[in-house]
Order: C-alpha cells, then structure tokens, then sequence
C-alpha cells in the first residue's frame, strides 16, 4: 500500500477575511497530516486562495480597490494566518498565478479539441453568491437555498463542457469506489442527485460581463467560470502533468472540504478530469458546518467568528484542540466560546496540563530530577501501559475512519486514568515509607504514559506537547517515531503550567473582591480587643486533614498557589497565597489541615473549595501540618 496522502483544502475566497470555518478544514488537514507523518507516511499538503470571479470583482469595487491588489492584501491575511494557527501547508497556490492560469489554460485545449466543450445559448437563475447557475428545482422559494437571496435571470451565449457524457462512468464509479465520497451520507446524496440527467456545465462568462478571470485559449471575449478555474488548483499547484509532486501524489489526493461544496467537488471535478484523461482524485472528505445558533457561520450570513482573536485568547493549540474535539467528522457543531473555555480548563488544564506537572514535579522532588527506572511491574501498572498501547495501536484504523474526536477522547481517557493510578498508588506514600523500587516504578510508568499520550496528541498541539515532552528531556528529534524518545535516565524540567487556567470571564476585568486577599492566608492578628468566642462558635468550623496530590503556580499571580487535595472521601481544589514560600514540589506530598466548611469562593478566577491552615512566622509562613502519618479527611478538633 502506498504510504503517502496528498491533503487539500478548499481554496477560500478573498472576498472576506477568513473565519473558524476556514480555520478548521484548515487545521483538520494540518493535524491528519501530522497524524500521518508519525505514522511514517510521506505527506503534501495544500492550501490557497480563489481569486477570481464576480464576486471577487465586487468586493474589490466596495472596497474601492483594484482586483488584483485587492487579491494580493486579503489572499497574504489567508497566508499569514495559517502559521499562527500553528499550520504549516507545503505550498499555497493562488489562482492568479501564471503557473495556475496555464494549466487551466491546458485542461480547457485538451477538453476544446476532444470535443468536450461546445458553444450554445444560455439562460438561467444565476446566484452571484455561488458563482452558479440555478434549475427551478433547485431555488428554495424562488430564492437560492444557501444565501437565501433571489437569483438573477441571465440569458448569453456561452461555453459549455459536456458534464452529462460522464454521469454513467461517475455513477459507476462512485458504486465501484465505497470510499471515494465519504462520510456515507455525502456519498448517498451525490447519488441520489446523480438519479436525475446532469446537464452540461456552464464554463464561460462573457469578458464585457465580467473581465476578472482567466481568458479561454480558444477565445477571448470569454473569461473562465471560477468554479471550472478553481477546481483546477488541486493540479495546477503539483504542476500537471509532469511535476514531480504531481507524479508522486495525485493518486493519493485527499479533498477536505464541507458540505457547502460538494457538488463541484463530487460531480463536476470528477468528470472535468474525466474529460481531460485524468485519473479521478482518491477521495472526498466532506464535513459539517460550524453553527452560531443553529445558522451556518459564514461571511455572507454575517455571523462570523475570528479564529485568531480565540488564537490568541486561548492559545493556537487549545483553539486547534477544541475545534477538533468538539465536532465529529461529518456532522454539523454550535459553536459555544463557553465550550472552549470547558475544554481548556477541564481537558488541557485540569487533565493533561496538570499530569505532566505533578510527574515532572515529583520526579524533580523524589529522584533528583531523573526519569527512574522501572522494577517488577504490579497488576496496576500493567493495566495503565496495556491501555496506552492500545490507543497507539488503534490510531491508524481511527485516523482512516476520519473519527478524530474519538480518537482524542481515547488518548484524553489514557490522561485521566494516569491521574487516578497516582492518586491510588500514592508514590508520596512510597516515599515516605522508603520504598524507593516501588515509588520509581509508579513515576517511571506515569511518565512513560504520559509522554506517550503527549506524542499522540503532538498532531493536534504541536506546540504545548512538544514543551510538554521537552520537560521529560524529549527533543523534537527523539520524537519522531510513536516509540521513541523515552527513557529512563532522561533530564525532567517542573514547575511551568502548561495550560494556565482560564478565568471564567477573561474579557471581564479581575474585581477588587476576587483579587487574592482573602486567601492570602493574611487573618487579622486577635487583638487584646477581639472578643472570645463560645466553644460552639469554633465547633461550626470542620477542620480536617488532607494530603496535597498535585500543586501548581497561578500565572500572574505571584503568591498563589493552586492545589488539588486528596480528603479520603473527595478530591478538591484550592488556592492558597503561599508561593513566595513554597514551590509547587515542596508541597506536593505534605499532609495539611484546611478548613473543609468554608464556601468556595473564585481567587483570580479559580474556585477554591477550602482553605488551609499556616502560621506566619516572622521569617514567612508555614504550612500547619501533621507529625505523624494521618489519613486525609480526618477531622482536627
Ligand atoms: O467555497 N463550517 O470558498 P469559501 C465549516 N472558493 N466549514 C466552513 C464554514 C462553516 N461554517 N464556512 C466555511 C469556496 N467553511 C470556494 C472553494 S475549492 C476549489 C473552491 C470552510 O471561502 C469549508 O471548508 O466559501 C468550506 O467548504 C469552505 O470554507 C468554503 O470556503
């Protein structure tokens, strides 16, 4: 089998600036093909810009520029882009470069001297917002079905190209090819539209109509249908027919587009390759819509969403992981800012983030920073590298199947039961008692899992896991392969969050009562003034013990410290102001009283769910603890 994919995406039109609709077909090729470069596979990935057409024209006019200086600025914000979203396409083809414009050029002479396209008089329902033309049967209400507006009747004489001579050879090939059209339903659609005679498309429009396009070769008071120009990117980019990229990848062409689209790409592409004697790209891959409320977002309906203000609010890696497991293969998704927020603080921050921060700090605490080696393997231990394995297994059967959210929740799955089997196998317990094989063995296995899960999720998060992977002394280079990389011995680095958290409402500026002043740990001394208290006041207070599992530093705020505590029957979160005296590492471990009764209250954002006890010495604070081995959850009276 061939282990090589050439990934498309459809080229955008720079009649707006682009979108998270863009951005996602985008980053779904960026992150299959990354899935694939690790699987070994050889990869080419495309991208671009469409440029020209009627529509272009006229947002070149409204903007009071000319088209193709208008086409240079919009199609360099599509380009620039796409590495900020931590994309990188090996090549971005715009349809107003000569190397494009000469094999179109080519594709309508081969199709012009085969007979394929004739002269004929023409009129029609025209949708300048789809640059097509409509049947009756088509128009919704008179009205065309995606930008809801009434079409112009156009009559000329045009070009056309006889579409029709391939329906039979398209629909038996689709029959022959289960997986050319996919997910099924798309597949189904296609043929079902293909049950009806196709009629000959349109591939012309007359120069004094619209100059901005591409001359045909045969003549010149015609400009090609963009649709017909655009299509042609897919070839044009790996120069057809003699190119090397072209000769190495096209048989292995995967077109990634939505569901908006699919009838150029699965009916009129297939048969203008057919015409031309070109064997048919290997499959179509259609996907849904993003939704805001229920409505497509798009730049036409008005409701569109800027990825990089998200980029930059949650970060390039999060944004990509959000979009990726948010929606599945196929299906329509709401877009919800309130979801992204979800997924950084619970997945990234709370599962992934806080996993490699609590490993790499307690391997930093209990083994001087080096990855242990491993001894007799327990049961438990068994079972957490047994189902790693088999998410690394299933990838390649995942990453065919297109189910790129599933396969994420599997890896995410794999996260969080590490996070319980340290919570059961307690390596502080280890510590303590001095049971240093056993304790190695827990951090050797955590880690080893966790930088597994971390290479997983590299596609997707190519920035943070490559930063996560380098706190286990993995360099990109280690990490080339599924296995490499991790071994015992290796350097680990601690204490940097790698998601800091989100705070509920980062637009919404911090309010003075949520700053850290309450849990600061700063109580008003009792004064000779202070009135006593009855025994029943003090007994209102449940005070408890509990052992801290995971610690970490609050960004941007200097004195807090954000912990998860373990109180026998719950684990919980705090926020206490003790950073300037202690460090994530030198907590984790300890065994502490915290008020268990206190209402939780936000501290920058975070809710914390109790409050620990510290007296403050004159050379700092320090933590109340307990001076014998007491399980958590026990109450101090
Ligand atoms: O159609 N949800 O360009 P275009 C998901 N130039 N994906 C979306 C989306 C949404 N709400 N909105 C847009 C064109 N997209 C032609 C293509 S190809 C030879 C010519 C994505 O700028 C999705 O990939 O309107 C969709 O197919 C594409 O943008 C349409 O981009």
């Amino acid at each position: 089998m061939e282990r090589r994919i050439y990934l498309t995406t459809p080229i955008y039109y720079i009649n707006a600036r682009p979108h998270i609709g863009h951005a996602y077909t985008t980053i779904v090729c960026d992150v299959i093909r990354r899935f694939y470069k690790l699987l070994g596979y050889e990869t080419y990935f495309l991208t671009g810009t469409d440029e020209h057409g009627d529509k272009i024209m006229r947002a070149a006019k409204a903007a009071g520029r000319e088209p193709q200086a208008y086409a240079d600025e919009i199609s360099a914000i599509f380009r620039n882009l796409w590495p900020t979203l931590h994309i990188s396409p090996d090549d971005f083809i715009r349809t107003t470069e000569e190397r494009h414009k000469k094999v179109v050029r080519a594709i309508l002479q081969n199709l012009y001297d085969k007979g394929e396209i004739y002269h004929a008089h023409y009129g029609g329902f025209y949708c300048t917002g789809c640059e097509r033309f409509y049947t009756d049967k088509e128009l919704v209400n008179g009205k065309c079905p995606d930008h809801l507006t009434e079409p112009e009747w156009i009559e000329e004489e045009n070009y056309f190209f006889r579409m029709s001579a391939h329906q039979d050879w398209l629909v038996n090939y689709i029959n022959a090819h289960p997986d050319f059209i996919r997910p099924e339903r798309y597949r189904k659609e296609v043929l079902s539209f293909l049950n009806e005679p196709l009629k000959d498309l349109c591939i012309s429009r007359p120069r004094s109509r619209l100059p901005w396009g591409i001359t045909l070769p045969f003549d010149d008071n015609y400009v090609t249908y963009v649709w017909f120009d655009a299509l042609v990117n897919y070839i044009s980019a790996p120069a057809y027919p003699d190119g090397e990229i072209f000769k190495k990848f096209w048989q292995v062409a995967n077109h990634f587009i939505a569901k908006d689209i699919l009838k150029p790409h699965a009916i009129y592409w297939p048969c203008m390759l057919h015409g031309a004697g070109i064997p048919p790209y290997q499959r179509l891959n259609v996907h849904g819509w993003w939704n805001l409320e229920k409505h497509k977002i798009s730049k036409s309906l008005g409701n569109v969403i800027e990825p990089l203000s998200l980029a930059e609010k949650y970060g390039a890696d999060s944004f990509r992981y959000f979009l990726l497991r948010e929606m599945a293969f196929g299906l329509d998704a709401d877009f919800s800012e309130e979801n992204i927020r979800h997924r950084f603080n619970s997945d990234l921050a709370n599962d992934f983030g806080n996993l490699v921060n609590r490993i790499t700090t307690m391997i930093k605490k209990y083994c001087d920073s080096m990855i242990p080696v491993e001894e007799t393997l327990t049961d438990a231990d068994c079972t957490l590298l047994n189902q790693y394995n088999k998410v690394k297994d299933i990838l390649p059967e995942y990453l065919e199947n297109l189910r790129l959210n599933d396969y994420i929740e599997r890896i995410m799955t794999v996260c969080r039961a590490t996070n319980k089997y340290i919570n059961d196998q307690a390596p502080w317990d280890q510590a303590a008692r001095k049971n240093i094989e056993r304790l190695n063995t827990i951090l050797n296995i955590s880690a080893r899992v966790t930088c597994g899960c971390a290479k997983l999720l590299l596609p997707v998060m190519p920035e943070k896991c490559a930063e996560a992977l380098a706190n286990f002394g993995i360099t990109e280079q280690d990490a080339t392969a599924l296995d490499s990389g991790f071994a015992a011995g290796r350097h680990v680095q601690a204490g940097k969050a790698l998601f800091p958290r989100v705070i509920q409402e980062p637009s919404i500026p911090v309010k003075e009562e949520h700053k850290e002043t309450v849990m600061e740990n700063k109580p008003t001394p009792p004064t000779p003034e202070s009135p006593l208290i009855e025994y029943e006041d003090f007994a209102k207070m449940q005070l408890k013990t509990a052992h801290i599992i995971a610690a970490e530093c609050v960004p941007n705020a200097d004195k807090l410290l954000r912990m998860e505590i373990d109180m026998g029957t719950e684990k919980r979160q705090i926020v206490a102001g003790i950073a300037t005296d202690y460090k994530p590492e030198d907590v984790i471990g300890k065994t502490i009283i915290v008020v268990a009764n206190l209402k939780p209250r936000k501290i920058r954002g975070i809710e914390s769910s109790g409050m620990l006890l510290a007296a403050h010495g004159e050379k700092g604070l320090s933590l109340v603890i307990v001076d014998r081995p007491v399980e958590p959850g026990k109450p101090v009276t």
